[in-house]
Protein backbone atom coordinates (compact mmCIF):
# COMPACT_ATOMS: atom_id res chain seq x y z
CA UNK A 1 0.00 0.00 0.00
CA UNK A 2 1.29 3.50 -1.01
CA UNK A 3 -0.02 6.88 0.48
CA UNK A 4 0.86 10.21 -0.24
CA UNK A 5 1.02 12.35 2.66
CA UNK A 6 0.89 16.70 2.01
CA UNK A 7 1.81 19.36 4.54
CA UNK A 8 3.96 17.18 6.51
CA UNK A 9 5.94 20.19 8.43
CA UNK A 10 2.31 21.20 9.16
CA UNK A 11 0.36 19.64 12.96
CA UNK A 12 -2.09 17.53 10.80
CA UNK A 13 0.18 16.04 8.12
CA UNK A 14 2.73 14.77 10.62
CA UNK A 15 0.91 13.42 13.17
CA UNK A 16 -1.19 11.39 10.06
CA UNK A 17 2.11 9.93 9.27
CA UNK A 18 3.00 8.57 13.15
CA UNK A 19 -0.36 7.38 12.86
CA UNK A 20 0.25 5.49 9.68
CA UNK A 21 3.53 3.99 10.16
CA UNK A 22 2.19 2.78 13.57
CA UNK A 23 -0.85 1.48 12.45
CA UNK A 24 -0.39 -0.06 8.72
CA UNK A 25 2.18 -1.66 6.56
CA UNK A 26 2.17 1.20 4.18
CA UNK A 27 5.11 3.05 2.32
CA UNK A 28 4.33 7.14 2.85
CA UNK A 29 5.43 9.78 0.78
CA UNK A 30 5.16 13.18 2.43
CA UNK A 31 5.19 15.68 0.15
CA UNK A 32 6.97 19.35 1.17
CA UNK A 33 7.23 22.45 -1.16
CA UNK A 34 10.85 24.02 -1.58
CA UNK A 35 11.25 26.54 0.59
CA UNK A 36 14.45 28.29 1.31
CA UNK A 37 14.83 27.28 5.30
CA UNK A 38 12.27 24.10 5.79
CA UNK A 39 11.71 23.15 9.52
CA UNK A 40 11.32 20.02 10.06
CA UNK A 41 10.53 19.84 14.01
CA UNK A 42 7.70 17.84 14.02
CA UNK A 43 8.96 15.19 11.83
CA UNK A 44 11.59 14.33 14.22
CA UNK A 45 9.85 10.60 15.28
CA UNK A 46 9.65 9.32 11.20
CA UNK A 47 12.03 11.46 8.95
CA UNK A 48 14.41 9.03 8.86
CA UNK A 49 12.12 5.87 9.19
CA UNK A 50 12.86 2.90 6.03
CA UNK A 51 8.69 3.16 5.20
CA UNK A 52 8.57 7.45 4.86
CA UNK A 53 10.41 9.00 1.49
CA UNK A 54 10.38 12.36 1.47
CA UNK A 55 9.25 13.86 -2.20
CA UNK A 56 8.83 17.54 -3.57
CA UNK A 57 5.21 19.06 -4.85
CA UNK A 58 3.92 22.43 -4.69
CA UNK A 59 -0.39 22.25 -4.56
CA UNK A 60 0.31 25.00 -7.08
CA UNK A 61 2.02 23.70 -9.33
CA UNK A 62 -0.17 20.69 -11.40
CA UNK A 63 3.06 19.14 -12.50
CA UNK A 64 5.07 18.42 -9.70
CA UNK A 65 1.00 16.35 -8.55
CA UNK A 66 0.83 14.87 -11.91
CA UNK A 67 3.64 13.41 -12.09
CA UNK A 68 3.66 12.39 -7.60
CA UNK A 69 0.14 10.77 -8.75
CA UNK A 70 1.94 9.25 -11.93
CA UNK A 71 5.04 7.87 -10.68
CA UNK A 72 3.76 6.55 -7.56
CA UNK A 73 0.19 5.59 -7.92
CA UNK A 74 -0.83 5.53 -4.82
CA UNK A 75 -3.87 3.89 -2.86
CA UNK A 76 -4.44 6.68 -0.93
CA UNK A 77 -3.48 11.01 -1.05
CA UNK A 78 -4.15 12.45 2.05
CA UNK A 79 -3.98 16.67 1.43
CA UNK A 80 -3.34 18.20 4.43
CA UNK A 81 -1.45 21.01 2.63
CA UNK A 82 -3.17 24.86 3.14
CA UNK A 83 -2.89 28.34 3.34
CA UNK A 84 -4.03 27.21 7.14
CA UNK A 85 -4.61 30.61 9.00
CA UNK A 86 -7.78 32.18 8.61
CA UNK A 87 -5.97 35.94 10.24
CA UNK A 88 -3.93 36.02 7.31
CA UNK A 89 -6.15 34.72 4.27
CA UNK A 90 -7.32 38.82 4.05
CA UNK A 91 -3.65 39.59 3.59
CA UNK A 92 -3.29 36.63 0.93
CA UNK A 93 -6.72 36.17 -0.32
CA UNK A 94 -5.11 34.85 -3.97
CA UNK A 95 -2.53 32.77 -2.38
CA UNK A 96 -5.06 31.33 -0.31
CA UNK A 97 -7.54 30.06 -2.87
CA UNK A 98 -4.86 29.14 -5.39
CA UNK A 99 -3.45 26.66 -2.43
CA UNK A 100 -6.62 24.97 -0.59
CA UNK A 101 -8.98 25.75 -3.88
CA UNK A 102 -7.90 25.35 -7.00
CA UNK A 103 -5.07 23.09 -5.35
CA UNK A 104 -7.52 20.86 -4.71
CA UNK A 105 -8.71 20.79 -8.14
CA UNK A 106 -5.34 19.76 -9.38
CA UNK A 107 -4.89 16.62 -6.74
CA UNK A 108 -8.39 15.63 -8.20
CA UNK A 109 -7.60 15.94 -11.88
CA UNK A 110 -4.11 14.25 -11.32
CA UNK A 111 -5.77 11.12 -9.63
CA UNK A 112 -8.62 11.42 -12.33
CA UNK A 113 -6.35 11.26 -14.82
CA UNK A 114 -3.27 9.07 -13.81
CA UNK A 115 -4.45 6.59 -11.15
CA UNK A 116 -8.17 6.85 -10.65
CA UNK A 117 -8.70 4.16 -8.00
CA UNK A 118 -6.89 6.38 -5.37
CA UNK A 119 -8.47 7.55 -2.74
CA UNK A 120 -8.69 11.35 -1.98
CA UNK A 121 -9.01 13.68 1.41
CA UNK A 122 -9.50 16.89 1.21
CA UNK A 123 -9.38 18.54 4.79
CA UNK A 124 -12.46 20.48 5.00
CA UNK A 125 -13.31 22.98 8.19
CA UNK A 126 -15.94 24.53 10.15
CA UNK A 127 -15.01 27.88 9.13
CA UNK A 128 -17.21 26.78 5.62
CA UNK A 129 -20.31 27.48 8.38
CA UNK A 130 -19.00 31.27 9.30
CA UNK A 131 -22.03 33.15 11.05
CA UNK A 132 -24.02 30.08 12.06
CA UNK A 133 -27.81 29.49 11.65
CA UNK A 134 -28.10 26.54 14.49
CA UNK A 135 -26.17 24.98 16.87
CA UNK A 136 -24.61 22.57 17.47
CA UNK A 137 -23.76 22.71 13.34
CA UNK A 138 -23.58 19.02 11.52
CA UNK A 139 -22.75 17.95 7.99
CA UNK A 140 -26.12 19.75 6.53
CA UNK A 141 -25.32 23.19 7.92
CA UNK A 142 -25.14 25.83 5.11
CA UNK A 143 -22.11 27.25 3.86
CA UNK A 144 -21.79 30.57 5.13
CA UNK A 145 -18.06 31.68 4.94
CA UNK A 146 -16.61 34.73 7.07
CA UNK A 147 -13.37 35.12 5.21
CA UNK A 148 -11.21 33.99 2.38
CA UNK A 149 -9.98 30.91 4.01
CA UNK A 150 -13.66 29.97 4.88
CA UNK A 151 -14.76 30.63 1.03
CA UNK A 152 -11.83 28.41 -0.08
CA UNK A 153 -12.69 25.60 2.05
CA UNK A 154 -15.92 26.08 1.30
CA UNK A 155 -15.29 26.01 -2.96
CA UNK A 156 -12.74 22.71 -2.37
CA UNK A 157 -15.65 20.90 -1.12
CA UNK A 158 -18.06 21.61 -4.22
CA UNK A 159 -15.00 20.73 -5.86
CA UNK A 160 -14.83 16.94 -4.38
CA UNK A 161 -18.36 16.50 -4.59
CA UNK A 162 -18.67 17.66 -8.21
CA UNK A 163 -15.11 15.00 -9.36
CA UNK A 164 -16.46 12.04 -6.45
CA UNK A 165 -20.66 12.58 -8.72
CA UNK A 166 -18.57 12.74 -12.20
CA UNK A 167 -15.73 10.44 -11.98
CA UNK A 168 -16.84 8.07 -9.30
CA UNK A 169 -13.96 9.05 -7.52
CA UNK A 170 -13.27 8.18 -3.88
CA UNK A 171 -12.91 11.55 -2.65
CA UNK A 172 -14.09 13.10 0.92
CA UNK A 173 -14.15 16.57 2.36
CA UNK A 174 -14.74 15.87 5.75
CA UNK A 175 -15.35 18.88 8.07
CA UNK A 176 -12.82 19.23 11.33
CA UNK A 177 -13.49 21.47 13.99
CA UNK A 178 -10.37 23.12 15.39
CA UNK A 179 -7.69 20.63 16.87
CA UNK A 180 -4.76 21.40 18.23
CA UNK A 181 -1.54 20.24 20.05
CA UNK A 182 1.74 20.35 20.74
CA UNK A 183 2.59 20.10 16.98
CA UNK A 184 0.19 22.94 16.34
CA UNK A 185 1.68 26.04 14.88
CA UNK A 186 2.86 29.37 16.79
CA UNK A 187 0.42 31.94 15.46
CA UNK A 188 -2.39 29.76 16.00
CA UNK A 189 -4.40 31.49 19.60
CA UNK A 190 -4.13 27.79 21.75
CA UNK A 191 -0.28 27.30 20.39
CA UNK A 192 0.28 30.95 21.01
CA UNK A 193 -1.40 31.15 24.56
CA UNK A 194 0.33 27.65 25.90
CA UNK A 195 3.89 29.17 24.68
CA UNK A 196 3.30 32.30 26.16
CA UNK A 197 2.51 31.05 29.47
CA UNK A 198 5.63 29.09 29.53
CA UNK A 199 7.22 32.19 28.66
CA UNK A 200 5.42 33.49 31.45
CA UNK A 201 5.79 30.43 33.96
CA UNK A 202 9.85 30.88 33.09
CA UNK A 203 10.04 34.69 34.24
CA UNK A 204 8.04 34.08 37.56
CA UNK A 205 10.74 31.17 38.38
CA UNK A 206 13.41 33.36 37.68
CA UNK A 207 12.57 36.28 39.32
CA UNK A 208 12.51 38.11 36.35
CA UNK A 209 10.02 40.65 34.40
CA UNK A 210 7.58 39.41 31.45
CA UNK A 211 6.10 41.06 28.89
CA UNK A 212 1.89 40.66 28.54
CA UNK A 213 0.34 37.67 25.59
CA UNK A 214 -1.31 40.18 23.31
CA UNK A 215 -4.29 38.98 22.05
CA UNK A 216 -7.51 39.97 20.16
CA UNK A 217 -11.40 38.64 20.30
CA UNK A 218 -11.44 36.68 23.94
CA UNK A 219 -15.21 35.72 23.37
CA UNK A 220 -15.09 33.60 20.16
CA UNK A 221 -16.04 29.93 21.48
CA UNK A 222 -14.59 27.52 19.25
CA UNK A 223 -15.12 23.47 19.55
CA UNK A 224 -11.14 22.19 20.31
CA UNK A 225 -9.98 18.59 20.24
CA UNK A 226 -6.31 16.80 19.83
CA UNK A 227 -4.87 16.40 16.28
CA UNK A 228 -4.21 12.93 17.23
CA UNK A 229 -7.61 12.11 17.66
CA UNK A 230 -8.34 13.99 14.17
CA UNK A 231 -6.26 12.00 11.85
CA UNK A 232 -7.58 8.48 14.05
CA UNK A 233 -10.75 9.90 12.68
CA UNK A 234 -9.78 10.91 9.07
CA UNK A 235 -8.07 7.34 8.64
CA UNK A 236 -11.66 5.84 9.25
CA UNK A 237 -13.33 8.03 6.55
CA UNK A 238 -11.00 7.12 3.80
CA UNK A 239 -11.61 3.45 4.31
CA UNK A 240 -15.85 3.01 4.32
CA UNK A 241 -17.32 1.06 1.64
CA UNK A 242 -18.64 4.25 0.30
CA UNK A 243 -16.94 7.92 0.17
CA UNK A 244 -19.30 9.87 2.62
CA UNK A 245 -18.55 13.46 4.22
CA UNK A 246 -18.41 13.23 8.09
CA UNK A 247 -18.09 16.16 10.48
CA UNK A 248 -14.77 15.54 12.98
CA UNK A 249 -15.47 17.45 16.67
CA UNK A 250 -15.54 17.57 20.53
CA UNK A 251 -19.41 18.62 20.72
CA UNK A 252 -18.38 21.01 23.29
CA UNK A 253 -17.60 24.76 23.12
CA UNK A 254 -15.21 26.90 25.22
CA UNK A 255 -14.25 30.25 24.72
CA UNK A 256 -10.84 31.51 24.08
CA UNK A 257 -10.59 33.17 27.87
CA UNK A 258 -11.76 29.54 29.24
CA UNK A 259 -8.51 28.30 27.31
CA UNK A 260 -6.40 31.03 29.02
CA UNK A 261 -7.99 30.78 32.52
CA UNK A 262 -6.82 26.28 32.14
CA UNK A 263 -3.28 27.08 30.41
CA UNK A 264 -2.48 29.39 33.40
CA UNK A 265 -4.23 27.09 35.94
CA UNK A 266 -2.00 24.40 34.60
CA UNK A 267 1.36 26.53 35.01
CA UNK A 268 0.46 27.31 38.84
CA UNK A 269 0.25 30.90 37.98
CA UNK A 270 -3.01 32.50 39.62
CA UNK A 271 -4.66 35.37 37.17
CA UNK A 272 -7.54 37.95 37.90
CA UNK A 273 -10.04 39.71 34.91
CA UNK A 274 -10.34 43.09 35.36
CA UNK A 275 -11.77 45.66 32.89
CA UNK A 276 -13.67 45.50 29.90
CA UNK A 277 -13.89 45.55 26.00
CA UNK A 278 -10.09 47.08 25.04
CA UNK A 279 -9.19 47.29 28.57
CA UNK A 280 -10.04 44.18 29.73
CA UNK A 281 -6.64 42.54 31.26
CA UNK A 282 -5.65 39.45 33.17
CA UNK A 283 -3.51 40.11 36.08
CA UNK A 284 -1.37 37.77 38.76
CA UNK A 285 -3.59 37.99 41.87
CA UNK A 286 -2.25 40.17 44.42
CA UNK A 287 -2.12 37.12 47.05
CA UNK A 288 0.46 34.97 44.16
CA UNK A 289 1.95 37.86 43.04
CA UNK A 290 3.20 39.05 47.09
CA UNK A 291 4.15 35.06 47.91
CA UNK A 292 6.37 35.13 44.39
CA UNK A 293 7.57 38.47 44.51
CA UNK A 294 6.32 39.02 41.23
CA UNK A 295 8.62 41.46 39.09
CA UNK A 296 5.15 42.28 36.55
CA UNK A 297 1.67 42.10 36.68
CA UNK A 298 -0.03 42.02 33.38
CA UNK A 299 -0.60 38.54 32.08
CA UNK A 300 -3.02 38.99 29.11
CA UNK A 301 -3.50 42.02 27.36
CA UNK A 302 -5.97 43.34 24.28
CA UNK A 303 -4.18 44.16 21.36
CA UNK A 304 -6.98 45.18 18.50
CA UNK A 305 -4.72 44.18 15.78
CA UNK A 306 -5.63 40.36 16.61
CA UNK A 307 -9.00 41.95 15.54
CA UNK A 308 -9.92 40.51 12.11
CA UNK A 309 -12.22 41.89 9.55
CA UNK A 310 -15.20 39.53 10.08
CA UNK A 311 -15.29 37.39 12.83
CA UNK A 312 -16.49 33.27 13.45
CA UNK A 313 -17.89 33.70 17.33
CA UNK A 314 -19.43 30.37 17.48
CA UNK A 315 -18.52 27.35 16.78
CA UNK A 316 -20.02 23.60 18.02
CA UNK A 317 -20.15 20.59 16.33
CA UNK A 318 -22.00 17.41 16.00
CA UNK A 319 -19.94 14.44 15.15
CA UNK A 320 -22.43 12.30 16.17
CA UNK A 321 -22.87 10.30 12.88
CA UNK A 322 -19.12 9.81 12.54
CA UNK A 323 -18.74 8.56 16.29
CA UNK A 324 -22.28 5.92 15.65
CA UNK A 325 -21.19 4.72 12.07
CA UNK A 326 -17.47 4.88 12.05
CA UNK A 327 -16.80 3.85 15.76
CA UNK A 328 -14.91 7.10 16.26
CA UNK A 329 -14.52 9.36 19.31
CA UNK A 330 -11.93 11.60 20.89
CA UNK A 331 -9.92 10.50 23.57
CA UNK A 332 -7.98 14.00 24.64
CA UNK A 333 -10.65 15.88 26.57
CA UNK A 334 -10.54 19.86 26.39
CA UNK A 335 -8.96 19.69 29.61
CA UNK A 336 -6.11 17.50 29.03
CA UNK A 337 -5.53 19.28 25.09
CA UNK A 338 -4.71 21.94 27.93
CA UNK A 339 -2.60 21.00 30.25
CA UNK A 340 -0.80 18.92 27.50
CA UNK A 341 0.36 22.00 25.97
CA UNK A 342 1.01 23.70 28.40
CA UNK A 343 3.10 21.37 30.12
CA UNK A 344 4.83 20.58 26.93
CA UNK A 345 5.58 24.21 26.53
CA UNK A 346 7.24 24.88 30.06
CA UNK A 347 9.24 21.63 29.20
CA UNK A 348 10.61 22.47 26.17
CA UNK A 349 10.90 26.36 26.68
CA UNK A 350 13.67 27.91 25.15
CA UNK A 351 14.41 31.63 25.30
P1 LIG B 1 -0.58 23.62 9.14
O1 LIG B 1 -0.59 25.05 8.77
O2 LIG B 1 0.10 23.19 10.39
O3 LIG B 1 0.10 22.79 7.94
C1 LIG B 1 -0.16 23.09 6.60
C2 LIG B 1 0.97 22.58 5.74
O4 LIG B 1 0.62 22.83 4.37
C3 LIG B 1 2.33 23.23 5.99
O5 LIG B 1 3.28 22.24 6.24
C4 LIG B 1 2.61 23.95 4.69
O6 LIG B 1 3.95 23.90 4.28
C5 LIG B 1 1.80 23.16 3.68
N1 LIG B 1 1.51 23.96 2.49
C6 LIG B 1 0.98 25.20 2.44
N2 LIG B 1 0.86 25.61 1.17
C7 LIG B 1 1.35 24.61 0.40
C8 LIG B 1 1.49 24.44 -1.01
N3 LIG B 1 1.14 25.39 -1.87
N4 LIG B 1 2.02 23.27 -1.46
C9 LIG B 1 2.40 22.31 -0.58
N5 LIG B 1 2.31 22.43 0.75
C10 LIG B 1 1.77 23.56 1.23
O7 LIG B 1 -2.10 23.12 9.12
P2 LIG B 1 -2.81 21.98 10.00
O8 LIG B 1 -1.94 20.79 10.06
O9 LIG B 1 -3.32 22.58 11.25
O10 LIG B 1 -4.10 21.68 9.12
C11 LIG B 1 -4.08 20.65 8.13
C12 LIG B 1 -5.23 20.85 7.17
O11 LIG B 1 -6.47 20.78 7.87
C13 LIG B 1 -5.25 22.20 6.46
O12 LIG B 1 -5.79 22.00 5.16
C14 LIG B 1 -6.20 23.04 7.27
O13 LIG B 1 -6.77 24.07 6.50
C15 LIG B 1 -7.22 21.98 7.66
N6 LIG B 1 -7.94 22.23 8.89
C16 LIG B 1 -7.24 22.36 10.06
C17 LIG B 1 -7.91 22.52 11.26
C18 LIG B 1 -7.18 22.70 12.55
O14 LIG B 1 -7.83 23.08 13.54
N7 LIG B 1 -5.90 22.41 12.63
C19 LIG B 1 -9.39 22.52 11.29
C20 LIG B 1 -10.01 22.40 9.99
C21 LIG B 1 -9.30 22.22 8.85
P3 LIG B 1 5.10 24.84 4.88
O15 LIG B 1 5.52 24.16 6.15
O16 LIG B 1 6.13 24.81 3.78
O17 LIG B 1 4.49 26.19 5.12
P1 LIG C 1 -9.26 29.61 13.69
O1 LIG C 1 -8.01 29.49 14.69
O2 LIG C 1 -9.36 30.93 13.07
O3 LIG C 1 -10.45 29.10 14.45
O4 LIG C 1 -8.84 28.59 12.54
P2 LIG C 1 -7.15 30.58 15.45
O5 LIG C 1 -6.48 29.85 16.54
O6 LIG C 1 -6.32 31.38 14.53
O7 LIG C 1 -8.29 31.56 16.05
C1 LIG C 1 -9.27 31.08 16.95
C2 LIG C 1 -10.02 32.26 17.55
O8 LIG C 1 -9.15 32.97 18.44
C3 LIG C 1 -9.33 34.37 18.21
N1 LIG C 1 -8.12 35.09 18.63
C4 LIG C 1 -6.90 34.96 18.09
N2 LIG C 1 -6.46 34.16 17.10
C5 LIG C 1 -5.15 34.22 16.79
N3 LIG C 1 -4.66 33.41 15.85
N4 LIG C 1 -4.28 35.08 17.43
C6 LIG C 1 -4.70 35.92 18.42
O9 LIG C 1 -3.92 36.68 18.98
C7 LIG C 1 -6.06 35.85 18.78
N5 LIG C 1 -6.81 36.49 19.71
C8 LIG C 1 -8.05 36.03 19.61
C9 LIG C 1 -9.60 34.47 16.72
O10 LIG C 1 -10.18 35.74 16.41
C10 LIG C 1 -10.53 33.29 16.53
O11 LIG C 1 -11.83 33.64 16.87
C11 LIG C 1 -8.33 27.29 12.84
C12 LIG C 1 -7.32 26.91 11.73
O12 LIG C 1 -6.67 25.74 12.11
C13 LIG C 1 -8.04 26.70 10.42
O13 LIG C 1 -7.12 26.16 9.46
C14 LIG C 1 -9.19 25.72 10.63
O14 LIG C 1 -9.89 25.52 9.44
C15 LIG C 1 -10.13 26.23 11.71
O15 LIG C 1 -9.38 26.37 12.92
C16 LIG C 1 -11.27 25.27 12.00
Amino acid sequence: MKIIVTGILGQDGANMVEYLLKNTKAKIFGMIRRTSNPNFVNCNTFIKNERFQLVYGDLSDSISLDNLVRDIQPDYFINFAAQSFVGCSWEIPLQTFDANATGVARCLEAIRRFQPKCRFYSAGSSEEFGDVQYSPQDILHPVRPRSPYGASKAAARHLVKVYRESYNLYAVHSILFNHEGTKRGEEFVTRKISKGVARIHHAIKNNKPFAPIELGNLDAKRDWSDSEDFVEGVWKIMNQEKPKDYVLSSNETHTIREFINKSFHHAGIQGVWHGSGQEEQMSVSTEYAIKNEIQSSVLIKINPKFYRPAEVELLLGDSTPAREELGWKPKISFDNLVERMVKYDIDNFKI
